[in-house]
């Protein structure tokens, strides 16, 4: 019998570890919704649920005679999206996880990604029904059309017999989140999925009493791969919520952390920074975080000063800063590639010398030099997986200290992108420089970072990097500077032009792309102190003046589903003079 909280034995997939669940404690609680991001009106599913809803679901496909082939789930998160995951599993077809197609922008993502899957069916909201016909006229010649399956209440009532997937069988077709115009999607099967699990769970440990929380999209890999289905595998309960109703209030996540006593939960840097900022005083009283052993933080670079920051303002509502684990993963390689052990104490913290890492070195100063830099930790590679840190141009691995690309290879590395031969030998089949090695190859991330004493340390992205008379300059650094310096900014973009580009000079410049919090009028009455205030902080933080800023309202810098900065799209806006612009009265547009 499959215990609660146990590891499931080798060789089952994820559909046949909830029926095992299900048939062993059909009661259990597996998913608590909460359906307004509060714990005022929670709906629970136990084991018995999901089986059975998934089971209606896969049956309603294969009734249409869908049985294999992608379909597209665009649902909201919620209960029944987990049900329509484990019913595409189960019905042997590839899901194609996707978010309901409102809104321009949503819309053209969606586009993308249907015409690149080409699946045979869609699961979205009933709202969309009327617009199908519209939507459907924009796809290419040639560009076979989907069924679509709206859900009701019926779809997730029935049962049938189940056709379990083969292991080496696709499982997912997961688009990574960036951009619109090249869709890319990564082809996991079913033992890649198993695998993230079990790696997680070796890194994490199990534990009897393991409560879950994430508010994250179910539709990204860290909400999808790193919450619902180790949930599931690990034979414990996960409370979610929407993403829409965290960002709405962020002191939601915290207050259902309070509430069901959670033990292990997840969110990007950016989360800690929106609980920090925006929960007030008079609400710390009703916190209780101590029930936390796990909080992972991944998705993004992990900023020593936002964590600081946190566990400053919580430590009070019995908030532990050694339960938190900095981690590094991509969805090519299903999810998880590092992470700090679990109960290894406070996360580590290296301080460099900037200078010094700018070409590519790290070298360690004092705590209180001021010329150095906090880089955190995100811990040891997975277990099973091997992580290397290799120059980019040579394909030679790199000593520890010196910065490289991040190379991956292990189970959890998918084979490669959908239909995309070129680009999959280029991406999974990498092989370091005089190294005799048989086997797959390696996952080349495309990130930058460095080893030191066996703990990956990432700086940044290898195409974001801006060079600057040899120096390196990361983006996110000087992101950082600017949104410190002035209290009315806030999320900006940071990239380089070349002279070309910009039709000037030969040099690259640094341009910066900001948010104001305010209106037109504000921003006018301000601008010349702002301006000064940026390219002060700029200057004296990163020994660069910035050649341009831009500055305009909320939703001016472009950004992915799951939260990242599209600094090329940004850019590329920003060449194009497509970027969004105050709306002022007298029509001068936005402000430059
Ligand atoms: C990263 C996913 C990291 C991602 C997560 C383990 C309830 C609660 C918790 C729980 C279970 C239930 O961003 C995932 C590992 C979660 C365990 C949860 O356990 N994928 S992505 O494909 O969208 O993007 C990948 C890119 O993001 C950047 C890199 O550029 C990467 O290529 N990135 C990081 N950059 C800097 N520092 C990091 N630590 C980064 N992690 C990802």
């Amino acid at each position: 019998m499959l215990e609660p909280s146990a590891s499931p034995p080798d060789g089952l997939s994820l559909p046949e570890i909830l029926t095992a669940r299900a048939r062993a404690h059909p009661d259990a609680l597996a998913f608590r919704f909460l359906p307004d991001g509060t714990t005022d009106h929670p709906v629970d599913w136990t084991y018995l649920d999901v089986e059975l809803r998934s089971r209606a679901v896969a049956r309603e496909l294969s009734r249409r005679g869908i049985e294999g082939g992608r379909v597209v789930l665009a649902l909201d998160p919620g209960l029944d999206y987990v049900a329509a995951l484990f019913g595409i599993l189960r019905a042997g077809c590839t899901a194609v996880p996707s978010f309901p197609p409102f809104g321009r922008r949503a819309m053209a993502r969606f586009l993308s990604i249907m015409v690149d899957c080409e699946p045979r069916a869609v699961l979205t909201d009933g709202r969309f029904a009327p617009q199908v016909e519209a939507f459907e006229a924009q796809y290419p010649q040639g560009t076979p059309k989907a069924r679509w399956i709206f859900p009701d209440e019926a779809l997730f009532q029935g049962d049938d017999t189940e056709v379990p997937p083969k292991l080496a069988d696709p499982a997912l077709l997961q688009y990574s989140s960036g951009s619109t115009g090249d869709p890319k999607g990564i082809v996991l099967t079913h033992e890649n999925l198993v695998s993230n699990c079990r790696v997680l769970e070796a890194h994490t440990g199990m534990e009897p009493d393991r409560v879950g929380c994430s508010w994250l999209p179910p539709y990204h890999d860290m909400g999808l791969m790193g919450t619902i289905m180790l949930a599931v595998h690990g034979g414990w309960p996960l409370v979610m919520m929407s993403p829409v109703h965290f960002v709405q209030d962020p002191y939601r996540w915290l207050a259902a952390l309070t509430e069901y006593r959670v033990t292990i939960t997840v969110g990007p840097n950016f989360a800690f920074d929106l609980c920090t900022s925006s929960i007030p005083d008079e609400a710390l009283d009703s916190l209780d975080l101590s029930s936390l052993r796990q909080v992972f933080c991944g998705s993004e670079p992990v900023s020593a000063a936002t964590l600081e920051r946190f566990r400053e303002r919580f430590a009070g509502c019995g908030y532990d800063a050694a339960s938190l684990i900095p981690c590094y993963g991509l969805a090519e390689a299903t999810l998880f590639v590092t992470g700090k052990p679990a109960k290894s104490g406070v996360r580590r913290l290296e301080r460099l010398d900037k200078a010094a890492l700018g070409t590519g070195t790290a070298v360690r100063v004092d705590a209180g030099d001021a010329s150095g830099v906090d880089v955190v930790s995100c811990g040891v590679s997975a277990v099973g997986h091997e992580v290397l840190v290799v120059d980019p141009r040579t394909a030679r691995v790199l000593p520890d200290g010196r910065v490289g690309e991040v190379w991956v290879s292990g189970p959890n590395v998918a084979a490669g992108y959908w239909r995309r031969p070129e680009l999959s030998t280029a991406a999974f089949g990498a092989r370091p420089a005089g190294a005799d090695r048989a086997g797959p190859g390696f996952l080349r991330t495309g990130d930058l970072g460095f080893v030191l004493d066996g703990e990956l340390f990432v700086t940044g992205r290898l195409k974001d990097v801006i060079v600057i008379s040899g120096r390196n300059l990361y983006p996110q650094d000087i992101e950082a500077s600017v949104e410190r310096c002035h209290g009315a900014l806030r999320r900006c973009a940071v990239f380089s032009v070349s002279g070309a580009e910009a039709g000037e000079a030969e040099e690259e410049q640094v341009v910066v792309v900001a948010e104001y919090r305010g209106t037109a009028g504000q921003f006018a009455a301000e601008e010349e102190s702002l301006r000064a205030a940026v390219t002060a902080a700029v200057t004296a933080d990163h020994g660069v003046r910035p050649a341009e800023l831009y500055v305009g309202p909320p939703g001016t810098v472009l950004m992915t589903t799951s939260g990242k900065v599209r600094r090329k799209a940004t850019k590329a806006a920003f060449l194009e003079g497509t970027l969004k612009r105050f709306t002022v009265p007298a029509g001068s547009g936005a402000v430059r």
